[in-house]
Parts: structure tokens; sequence; C-alpha cells
């Protein structure tokens, strides 16, 4: 069946069900983005020309919110608890049904033993007939739950799951046998899945698929009223817990107060908390569209280094402010910090949000070391001074979502068996022979060879499409992340495949006196000293975050659209 888009959110809310505040927030989120979603919908619809879209049966399992999963975040909701992941899944749920699929809703695991056909409170009976849902969007949590409750038969259909991943899971974690053997066993990791099941709340890893959430959008007539109204010497801090408020916040406080009325929104019973200064004006845990009202007359939101990547950076980025956030020095990451120890990943994370760092940047958000007053002070007065717009990214729009989330559901298979890959007619271009459209694909690069492959050689399912294709070789130590970002693109995993053979390296002209296919998640990677080439054994452990001293990787990299990095220029 043909999928077509809704715009009318009644009956998601009635499935969302009442009873909690997690739920009740959710709700209150998705009433209060209605209009947006609706607007969103009717561009993408027109964007998308009639284009066919399959209709899908999908199960959304909110493990996190089972009682069965002990629900730590629900009581939590009013008392300045974490709002991210309710941010997310209420924006995936409206993603899934404005894009028309059909849709079931579990919240507890006797919902998802009915969904799924499997005798309740017989333990792993396994589910026997096929699976009645083309996909399943999870956590972590409702995985576990799966694999007590469909036994055996999770292994045969986990090729439909996508598993909700706040801060991503990288291949090297993924894999079970070689997580274990290596030291990259966690409580999480280890599912076998393919790494882009796993979909996160930033576009971390491109290991992983890049799922993301939604915030406001605002038209002209409110940009220009959001930069008229401006309260020049106004600071929101970014930390709804007290405890994100102690210990050596008080220098920079007080730095900040001497240029700027500090505002703040800090949960509270009936006491000021102590942690927060007398001179910063507390609101309380404001409720979402408060907070953004609050944020439209701000200057400046200022973060103190936690949470992590949330979603309210770029509300505030969004309502016109700039945001100051630290920098991180060394990183923090799961080796030695304790918030991310057990994490499936060893992503470095250089600020309080990356993201902002990295893809906003300058002048709507500013990452300073908070250790050094100098530099601080000199921040807050450069803020005061600059006048930015309102700014978000269009991937985090509502059309920007729909778009992604749409390609993903249409063009994502993990089921398909792999079929191999005969590079024959694969060829640096500009080489004697062999080329047979040649294209303008090679790329020079400084220190580094890249070349495209034609697009004759697509297979006609592959997905992102070949054409988008550029081969990099990694400096020594480099991941393909980081190779394929400094040349302007970004590494694709599911081009792996496509490179990982000796006619990719003897295109590349490089020396393998030795030729190994290994497991190892480096690989396809060759040794400059040694003369050493080496090839992936082990689909599942083709990284793009991988590095070694070593070895120079090969590395898959593709094109991506602007304010889209999930989707190469013909992904659409
Ligand atoms: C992140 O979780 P948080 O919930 O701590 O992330 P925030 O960026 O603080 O905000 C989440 C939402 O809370 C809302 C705000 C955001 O959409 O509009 N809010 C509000 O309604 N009222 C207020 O007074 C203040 C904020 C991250 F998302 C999680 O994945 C991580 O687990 C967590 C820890 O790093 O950080």
């Amino acid at each position: 069946r043909q999928a077509a888009f809704r715009t009318d959110l009644t009956v998601l809310l009635d499935q969302v069900g009442t009873g909690k505040e997690s739920l009740s927030f959710m709700k209150r989120r998705i009433r209060r983005l209605a209009q947006q979603w609706a607007t969103a919908a009717n561009r993408l619809d027109a964007k998308l020309e009639q284009r066919w879209r399959d209709q899908k049966k999908i199960l959304v399992h909110v493990g996190f919110l089972t009682e069965e999963s002990g629900d730590v975040f629900s009581p939590k909701v009013l008392k300045g608890g974490p709002l991210g992941e309710m941010v997310q899944w209420a924006d995936i749920l409206t993603a899934l049904h404005v894009l028309g699929h059909n849709m079931k809703i579990s919240m507890s695991v006797k919902e998802l033993q009915g969904f799924l056909g499997v005798p309740p409170g017989r333990g792993s009976c396994p589910l026997t007939g096929p699976l009645p849902f083309d996909l399943i969007y999870t956590d972590y949590h409702g995985l576990q739950q799966m694999k007590q409750h469909m036994g055996l038969s999770l292994k045969k259909h986990k090729c439909h799951i996508r598993v909700i991943d706040t801060f991503g899971t990288e291949p090297a974690y993924n894999h079970e046998e070689y997580a274990t053997l290596h030291g990259y066993r966690t409580n999480w990791g280890y599912w076998n899945l393919n790494a882009r099941q796993y979909m996160t709340m930033f576009p971390h890893t491109p290991d992983n698929s890049f799922m993301g959430f939604v915030s406001e959008e605002l038209n002209e007539t409110e940009k220009r009223s959001i930069q008229q109204n401006k309260v020049n010497n106004m600071a929101v801090v970014y930390g709804k817990e007290a405890s994100m408020w102690k210990q050596g916040k008080e220098g920079f406080l007080q730095i900040l107060h001497r240029y700027m009325e500090v505002h703040g929104t800090v949960y509270y019973e009936t006491q000021r908390p102590p942690e927060v200064p007398a001179f910063v004006k507390n609101h309380g845990l404001l409720p979402q569209h408060e907070l953004q009202q609050l944020l439209r007359k701000a200057k400046l939101f200022i973060g103190f280094g936690f949470p992590y990547e949330g979603p309210a950076p770029l509300e505030a980025i969004a309502n016109g402010c700039i945001f100051l956030q630290p920098k991180f020095h060394p990183p923090h990451s799961s080796l030695n910090h304790e918030f991310f120890r057990g994490k499936p990943t060893s992503r470095e994370v250089s600020s309080q949000h990356p993201y902002a760092e990295q893809y906003i940047g300058k002048p709507h958000v500013m990452t300073v070391d908070y250790n050094n007053s100098l530099e601080f002070d000199t921040a807050i007065r450069e803020i005061m001074r600059t006048k930015v717009k309102p700014y978000l990214p269009y991937e985090y729009t509502c059309e920007g979502m729909l778009e992604r989330v749409h390609a993903y559901i249409q063009h994502q298979d993990f089921c398909a068996p792999e079929t191999p890959f005969m590079p024959t007619n694969l060829s640096k271009q500009g080489s004697a022979g062999g080329s047979r459209t040649p294209g303008p694909l090679f790329v020079p690069l400084p220190n580094s060879t890249a070349l495209g492959w034609s697009s004759s050689v697509t297979a006609p399912t592959a997905w992102p499409p070949l054409s988008s294709l550029r081969l990099l070789v990694s400096q020594e130590d480099q991941s393909c992340v980081e190779a394929c970002q400094s040349a302007g693109f970004v590494c694709e995993p599911a081009h792996f495949r496509i490179i990982n053979n000796k006619e990719a390296l003897r295109g590349l002209e490089v020396q393998c006196d030795v030729m190994d296919s290994e497991i190892n998640h480096v690989l396809p990677a060759f040794s400059v000293v040694r003369q050493e080439c080496g090839l992936q054994r082990e689909p599942l452990l083709f990284s793009c975050a991988g590095h070694s001293p070593k070895y120079r990787r090969l590395c898959p990299c593709r094109d991506f659209r602007r304010g889209q990095v999930a989707l190469c220029r013909d992904c659409l």
C-alpha cells in the first residue's frame, strides 16, 4: 500500500495513552508542534512529487518507559530529570504517524507480547509465525525485553529492528565476539546488528544512522520581532537540575554577573536550591513553551558542561540566543569520564555540545576554555556586541526530520541478503583502459589519495547510490570519520563493501607485499612501513570510527546535502 501524509494528529494522541507524566509531556509537545508538522508534511509531499512510498507496518516499543525496565524517567519529568529522550520519542512517533505508516505503540511488555503474538507470561516462548511488522523501533531496554520474550526468533527477525540510541554504538562494541576478545565489551553493546540499525540523537559516528528530533522553526516575522526584542544583557543558564550548578561554577558565574542579568530554570520543591547563587533569577522548571518565551528575550544561553548533547542548545539558537559552552580539554569519553563509562563508543566529546560546536559554530555558538577567566570574560563581551539571527539547521526542522526518516524507511534494508560486490570495472579515473564512463570523480587531496567510481558499477538497489562514493586514504591513526570530514565529505559505511577488495588497493597504487583478510575493525587498510595490506573479513566490523597508528585506512566517503548530513545529493 501507498503511504499518505497525515496532518491530523488526533489518532496519534489517543495512541500515546495516559497515566504518566512522561506521556503527558510527550502529548503536550505533540500538540504544541502539530501545526509545524502539518506544514512540513505538505512541503515534503510537494517536494517528493507523487513518488511512491510504501506504507510500512511499524511497531514502536519504548523500552525505557516500561515499568519492567524500572521507568526511572517518568517520575522525574516535573523535577528536572532528563527530557531529551522524551523529546526525541515524541518526535519519532509524530514523524512516523505523519509519514502515513501503520503504527502500533507499546509501552509495556504485555503490549509488546500482544502485538508480536507471543503468548503472555510464557518466558521466552519464541514467536513461531512470521513477524507481523516490517519495522520495529525500540531502545536498548526494549531490545533486552524482546530477547527475553521472543527467544531465538529475535535472531531471525533482528534485521527489522531499529534501536534508538542517544550517544551511539560503534561497530567494535557491537560485534559480540570481537568486543569480548578485544576489550570493547560493555553492558549495552554486543547485539551483532548492522551498526546502521542504531539511530542516534545527533549525527555522531556515521556508522550509525542519524534519527535526531525537531526544534521549533520561526517564520520571518517572528524572527524579526525576536531580534527587535532581545534584551542584550540577559543570560539563561542551561541546567534544570540543581546538581548541574555544583562545584567550581562560582568563578565564571561572578564574571557573567558583572555584565549580565542571570536567569535560571532550576527545579525546586519549596526552597531555593543552595547551589544557585542569590543573584540568579530562578524561574523554576518551566513548561517547554514558557522556556521558549524566555529564550526569545535572552541574548545568551550558557552551558556549564552538563547535560551533554541535549536538545536545549538547539532551541536556544533557534530562538536567537548565542550558546556559550565549555571546551573539554582533554575531550570526555568512555575512557576518562564517569558519565560515558560503559557506553558502547570511544567517541571523544570535545565540548558540552559537539554538534553545536562543529556543525553550527560562530556566531551562534562559542566554545571556550572556562578555566581561563580572561578568555571567558572576552567571550561574554563579544556576545553582547554580536547580533545574531535565529537559526535552525534544516535537519532539525520538521521537514528535515520527515525527509530523513522517509529516506531511511524507503531505502534502508538490512534483511536483504548481501550480494557480493564484483569490482570488475573499478578503476582510477585517468588510468589507461578499464574505466567505462569516466566522470569528474577524481578528487585531488593533500596527503591523501582519492578516487571515485564511475556510475556504471552502480548496483540498482544500492543506497546511498554509488554515485555518491569517494574513496580516500586516511593518515596513520586517523579515522575515516575524520579523513572524510577533512575533505568535505562524510564517511559512508554502506560503501565499505565496494572498496574492500584488491582492486581498490591496486587502483590506489598501494604497495602490498602481503595481502591478508582479517577480522579487525580498522580494515580495509595498509601499513606503509611493512607494505602489508589487509581486507575486512567481517562485514559487521566495517567501521568509520576505527583508527590505528599502524595503518592508513581505505575510507568510503560520500557527498551530503547542505543541512542534511544523513543524505547524499542523489539519496532522495
Ligand atoms: C540530555 O537530556 P536533558 O533532558 O537534560 O536535555 P536538555 O537539553 O536539558 O533539555 C531537554 C528538554 O527540556 C526542556 C527543553 C528541552 O527540549 O525544552 N526544558 C523544559 O521543558 N523546561 C525547562 O525549564 C528546561 C528545559 C540529553 F538529551 C539526554 O539524551 C542525555 O541523557 C542527558 C544527559 O547528558 O542530556
